[in-house]
């Protein structure tokens, strides 16, 4: 069986100027690109958009700085619930047997920031035929309270732990754009693109792209970057967007 992680971003499922608000004609799209593929086993993880990047900064909270207020971890926890249902229902109206994952009570970060995800209850979802569906959210971080954990994090884990087979991020860019606004076909070293990302860490703040690129660079397994019209080319085995792999 081939294992395929897909990650919907925040940006292409929620409305990113309104607080709490669905992009659902996107998110629709999608969900009608992943109804009418068909993959062997797939693990779907989804950003925070305007549900879970609104409440964290509201309350201050971030992957570096925590929390204890159980204010913040209600408010930031509870939007990601309620965008997790908006996603869970969109696939359940598409027969699509998802069902939720929240990271919040299965996940931990130590002292050093590491994040550890079982993936035990994942792996039997899947042998017992469900899309299982992470998102990111907060997580108890020893020392800090709790602090936000991305659905990028939570992709590489998964994706390491069950050695996926493919891994694709459904982006609001069609790929990792050159200098000229042009998508990179492929990218198998960081060297040959630190230019056009930029080394500074500003660029993980702006767009989060560098970063993105640098852990996947990492994964041991190819990964695709693409907009929402290419989710069903991707499902068929294609490779849109930005390929990247260390391995060429
Ligand atoms: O949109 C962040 O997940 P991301 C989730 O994948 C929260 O970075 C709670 C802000």
């Amino acid at each position: 069986m081939s294992l395929t992680v897909l990650k919907l971003g925040g940006s292409v499922i929620t409305d990113k100027d309104r607080a709490d608000t669905l992009d659902d004609e996107t998110l629709g799209r999608v969900a009608d690109a992943i109804g009418d593929a068909s993959v062997d086993d797939l693990v779907l993880v989804h950003g925070g958009g305007s549900f879970g990047h609104h409440h964290a900064s509201e309350h201050g909270v971030s992957k570096t700085t925590g929390s204890s207020d159980i204010d913040a971890v209600t408010d930031i926890h509870g939007a990601m619930k309620t965008l997790n249902n908006f996603v869970l229902s969109r696939l359940h109206d598409r027969e699509i047997s998802a069902v939720p994952v929240h990271p919040f009570s299965a996940a931990v970060r130590d002292a050093t920031a590491s994040l550890t995800l079982p993936t035990g209850q994942i792996e039997t979802m899947l042998e017992e035929g469900f899309v299982p569906v992470l998102h990111g959210d907060v997580v108890a971080h020893e020392g800090e309270g709790v602090t936000v954990v991305s659905g990028d994090e939570l992709v590489v884990s998964v994706a390491r732990h069950l050695d996926a087979d493919r891994v694709g991020f459904c982006s609001t860019v069609p790929g990792v754009l050159d200098e000229n606004d042009e998508v990179i076909p492929e990218i198998t070293t960081y060297e040959a693109v630190a230019d056009v990302l930029g080394e500074s860490e500003s660029t993980d703040v702006t767009g989060g792209m560098a970063g993105k690129v640098r852990s996947l660079l990492e994964l041991g397994a190819p990964a695709s970057i693409f907009s929402p019209d290419d989710v069903s080319s991707f499902l068929d085995g294609e490779t849109p967007g930005t390929r990247i792999d260390a391995t060429g």
